[in-house]
């Protein structure tokens, strides 16, 4: 009863920003996603009559707290199995965690593939996709191969939420996320707790759920025809709309620092100047510059040398989740 799964990360060309039901994680709106391939996690999952409770080592580092979600989601597992024994979960990410760079889809994404492979459950994708989903919404799209879409569903028991690929990554391997990091301390408040801030509070939430579908189709339609210029714009706007509406939630959520207006200036300047690059930011500081494969060298040589910038990260379209034979323990 043991298994080791890999999931990549992936950055949100149109954003998942706000929930109509948080028990299951059931969006208001639809998103699409790259999966990246130079962030991911691995984790293993060992069921066992040998421990007496969950156990939870990420990084090295044993969880005493906060780990109430990822307790829930092996609950969730065990009843599906129809087992009782506890697990040790082992789990280890090769990026910054809880700096807006979605560890967290990684991390639910491989946990559950390794979780229901060692409670011996068969499930498809899709099946996968929603399971995953009751964990950590945007881990859903992690499952997924290249460009996927979360579609948002209409039925209460979210049984038509879930992701899917809709490019493989083989599709557009020109395709760049170069994530430019400026801060990798811990956010002050997570993506739950603002994006249930903004639904209940912010006066522009309507205006965000109103242009989300064009956006969607947009991007959609984008990454098929490979438009890069389609995507980027589509993309970045949708960012922006989505921080207008957390910067007039109540308290206002002001993620950015001066190094992320600093980045989001320069690619507009780099831009007009006929380097096409696009900008877009999560529930983060950290700013991801999209480009194509031609663009890469150069600018990755002009974000290293802006203030404030520690490191950039490149990513291709990467490979969905899957599952190794080199466990952790
Ligand atoms: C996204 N974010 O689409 C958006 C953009 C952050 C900003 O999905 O409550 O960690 O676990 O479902 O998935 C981050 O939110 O939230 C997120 P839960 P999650 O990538």
């Amino acid at each position: 009863m043991k298994a080791t799964a890999e999931a990549n990360a992936n950055i949100a060309l149109i954003k998942y920003w706000g929930k109509r039901n948080s028990s299951l994680i059931l969006p208001c709106n639809g998103s699409i996603s790259m999966t990246c391939d130079g962030m991911h996690t691995k984790t293993t999952v060992e069921f066992s009559e040998k421990y007496a409770h969950d156990t939870i080592i990420i990084n090295d580092e044993e969880l005493k707290k906060d780990e109430k979600d990822i307790l829930g989601h092996m609950e969730r597992v065990r009843k599906l199995a129809g087992i009782k024994e506890h697990a040790r979960i082992v789990s280890e990410s090769n990026f910054p965690v809880a700096a807006g760079l979605a560890s967290s889809a990684s991390g639910f994404a491989a946990l559950t593939l390794a979780a229901v492979k060692a409670a011996g459950l068969s499930l498809d994708e899709r099946e996968l996709t929603i399971l995953t989903r009751q964990g950590s919404g945007s881990a859903s799209r992690s499952i997924c191969e290249g460009f996927a879409e979360w579609h948002r569903g209409q039925k209460v028991d979210g049984t038509d939420s879930f992701a899917e690929s809709i490019a493989r990554k083989g599709h557009w391997p020109e395709f760049r996320m170069l994530a430019t990091i400026v801060q990798e301390s811990k956010k002050k408040v997570s993506s739950r707790a603002g994006m249930k801030q903004t639904v209940d509070t912010c006066p522009f939430y309507k205006g965000w759920l109103d242009s989300v579908d064009a956006d969607l189709q947009a991007v959609r339609e984008g990454i098929l025809e490979k438009d890069f210029s389609k995507v980027g714009s589509t993309a970045e706007q949708n960012a922006l709309k989505m921080h207008a509406t957390m910067m007039t939630t109540k308290p206002a959520i002001i993620y950015w620092i001066p190094a992320t207006l600093e980045i989001m200036h320069s690619v507009m300047q780099w831009r007009e100047e006929g380097l096409e690059a696009y900008f877009t930011m999560d529930a983060g500081p950290n700013v991801k510059v999209l480009c194509l494969e031609r663009d890469e060298k150069e600018l990755t040589k002009r974000l290293s040398s802006l203030d404030g910038v520690i490191k950039t990260i490149s990513c291709r379209p990467g490979d969905g989740a899957s599952l190794s034979d080199k466990h952790l323990f």
